[in-house]
């Protein structure tokens, strides 16, 4: 029997992100091949990371999307090799997850909060997992195009609630969900940030929150430069903390050890 995902993930509790793709804006593709994903995998989970998300697809925007098997090709041979490491696989698809669980995957990440594929939520549902649902505004390929929410917290928050309804009636238990407002997916700058900074809207749901801020292109759009794909590790780091302080309970980062330390003195200045 699983816990229930807030005593497996206690909070603050990181993910550390592992793209197994050449074109991921936030690790360039340094993760693409097998034996790089493995090594940055297991260093992670030796610096801290109380899980490591495992993607064989970029969501980044305006990205097109890969077959199935495309996607089992890159993260199979990942997965294979990861005994001992905790992994979280981060698809939308069944088969793909259907996979990853069968090697020892032990959350899913959907980014399409069971939108993309309709037999996701009985994969998840079947094998026990954990199951995060991310809130996006359309697809990856065209959801930058002129977002507007008429209250982005409220709105962000009924669409994850009704999505949290259909997981449990495909027979997910609600104990093994948590919620991530999907940092970047369909929103501007100051969107992203009001998400953040309004997260009690999100927490009234009463599950566990995920805030994947890393390395996103808003950070560096703050910070000055407006055409920025990406955001600095100490931007990402200040984004996490911040996060953290609002309520967030699982952090999805790049920089694992830097946001374990500071999370670690936050979280004791907190106490
Ligand atoms: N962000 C990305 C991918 N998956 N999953 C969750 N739950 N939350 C997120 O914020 C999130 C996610 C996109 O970021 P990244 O993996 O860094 O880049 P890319 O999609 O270009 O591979």
């Amino acid at each position: 029997m699983r816990l229930p995902i807030e005593q497996r993930f206690p909070r603050p509790s990181v993910m550390g992100v592992v793209n197994v793709t050449p074109d991921s804006f936030s690790d360039g593709g340094i993760n693409f091949r097998a034996e790089d994903a493995i090594l940055s995998a297991r260093r992670m989970h030796a610096d801290g990371a109380a899980i490591v998300d495992v993607g064989g697809e970029s969501t980044r925007p305006g990205s097109e999307g890969v077959s199935a098997d495309e996607e089992l090709r890159r993260v199979v041979p990942v997965l294979e090799a990861l005994d001992g490491v905790p992994v979280s696989i981060d698809t939308s698809k069944a088969e793909v997850a259907h996979r990853a669980l069968g090697l020892g995957a032990e959350l899913v990440n959907d980014v399409t909060a069971l939108r993309g594929d309709p037999d996701l939520a009985g994969v998840v549902a079947d094998s026990g997992a954990y199951l995060c649902l991310m809130h996006m505004r359309g697809e990856p390929r065209t959801m930058q195009v002129d977002p507007r929410y008429d209250d982005v917290a409220l709105d962000v928050a009924a669409f994850l609630e009704e999505r949290l309804g259909v997981a449990v009636s495909a027979g997910v238990p609600e104990e093994r969900v948590c919620l991530d407002p999907g940092i970047g997916f369909g929103k501007t700058v100051e969107q992203n940030f009001e998400l953040v900074r309004r997260l009690d809207v999100l927490l009234a749901l009463g599950r566990p929150v995920v805030v994947g801020f890393s390395r996103k292109s808003s950070l560096g759009r703050l910070l000055g430069d407006p055409d920025a794909t990406t955001g600095s590790t100490a931007a990402s780091v200040g984004a996490a903390v911040a996060a953290y302080e609002r309520g967030a309970t699982i952090l999805r980062v790049h920089d694992v050890r830097e946001t374990v330390e500071a999370l670690t003195v936050a979280a004791e200045v907190l106490s």
